[in-house]
């Protein structure tokens, strides 16, 4: 790398780390790790200079992996595997921001990773070691190719929505006509005081939650006129005292314990609740819905960090998630739509069929995706969020 490029990169890291630190501002519910379990030594390596070990640092969401696809991984390829996990964008930004995460693999969402891949966060991908890359759904991968141009950085791992997760009988209990396919479950005030009691969690990830209160606004995705932001408050601030928590993974657990009724999450969380409600046979009947207003799309990717220390076996692994029997059956366990084409006929017909999960042509066409902000208008959300969090 010349200077003048160093001192570009380095530039944009600042500053981008700027915003990722004021994204994080405040105390976080969330179930971050508390580092990389390997215990990787914070130095700077020649990347692939250990790649002999047989080691893969890998670092993702949290409840997006079937139990038995790792194990698998290890012993066919003999590479120990230290996986950590997160709940957040923001926790993810600001470690691969700061660098030397010890990571050989990340997930960021395709609108966090556009903005660090400006930052010279990733290494390109050698497409050679993935050839199970052919198998990509055309129509998905047009969506996030935007964020990507020719996935030059990185592939989908799974994509999904964010809306309305509840108890089927709880919901009908505290309010018998609940538009339960809609936003109004969450963002208007005389519907969603009903569900106070039962418990409410939304998702802790502001450039998402935007979107959806513009969905419901009828107000372009993505905007950001200062007067659209001001507005979104309004809404979030009126059902703010209704939420029990702002939170991205906990609501697994309590939605399928019926600790809490209803959930602004996402589509496989969602599933997943129903699916551990269902195996603990405790009556908890869980659903999700796309609401009729439209939805936010998020695409989840694959990536190696530029200074990874095991780049061959992140390939290794990102063409092995890839496989079709392998995103099948992590599809099926998760319950997040995989892009994979050819993994579509081995998926469980259950989540397959399920077209909150798989939505058709007409729901496609009302979903929105996440587009990278300014750093102007990450500032103004950021300080939006954080009011909201506290609820003054
Ligand atoms: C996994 C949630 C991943 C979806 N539990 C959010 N990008």
């Amino acid at each position: 790398m010349s200077t003048d490029r160093g001192r570009c990169a380095a530039v944009a890291l600042a500053v981008l780390l700027a915003a990722s630190l004021a994204a994080c501002g405040g105390a976080r519910q969330g179930s971050a790790p508390a580092g990389n379990a390997a215990g990787h030594a914070l130095h700077a390596a020649a990347p692939g200079l250990t790649d002999a070990e047989k080691v893969l640092n890998v670092y993702n969401w949290s409840d997006y992996i079937s139990p038995d696809v790792v194990p698998a991984f290890e012993k066919e390829y003999g590479i120990k595997v230290n996986y950590d996990v997160f709940d957040s964008n923001a926790v993810l930004q600001t470690k691969l921001l700061a660098g030397q995460t010890g990571y050989d693999i990340v997930v960021p969402s395709a609108n966090f990773l556009a903005l660090q891949i400006k930052a010279g966060v990733f290494q390109k991908l050698d497409k050679s070691r993935i050839p199970n890359l052919k198998n990509v759904d055309p129509d998905i991968a047009k969506r996030f190719a935007p964020l990507d141009p020719g996935m030059q950085y990185a592939v989908n791992y799974f994509w999904g929505t964010s809306g309305v997760g509840y108890n089927v009988d709880k919901i009908k209990a505290a309010m018998p006509a609940a538009p339960v396919d809609s936003f109004r479950m969450f963002y208007d005030p005389a519907v969603v005081r009903h569900f106070k009691d039962c418990g409410i969690s939304i998702l802790d990830e502001p450039e998402e939650i935007i979107n959806t209160v513009f969905v419901y606004l009828g107000i372009p995705a993505n905007s950001e006129r200062p007067e659209d932001l001001a507005a979104a408050e309004k809404v979030l601030m009126a059902m703010r005292p209704y939420v029990r928590y702002v939170n991205s993974s906990r609501y697994i657990e309590d939605l399928a314990n019926g600790d809490i009724c209803l959930a602004l999450g996402w589509s496989g969380d969602v599933g997943q609740a129903g699916l551990r409600a269902r195996e603990a046979r405790n009556g908890n009947n869980i659903k999700y819905l796309i609401p009729q207003e439209g939805a936010v799309m998020f695409f989840d990717m694959l990536a190696i960090p530029a200074d990874a220390l095991h780049p061959n076996n992140a390939h290794l692994f990102i063409n092995y998630l890839l496989r079709p029997d392998v995103s099948a059956k992590n599809s099926s366990a998760v319950h997040f739509a995989s892009s994979n084409a050819a993994a579509y006929p081995l998926i469980d017909p259950v989540v397959l069929n399920d077209r909150g999960i798989f939505p058709g042509p007409e729901t496609k066409a009302h979903l929105v995706a996440n587009l990278p902000r300014s750093q102007a208008y990450m500032r103004l959300l950021t300080r939006m969020w954080t009011r909201f969090k506290s609820g003054r």
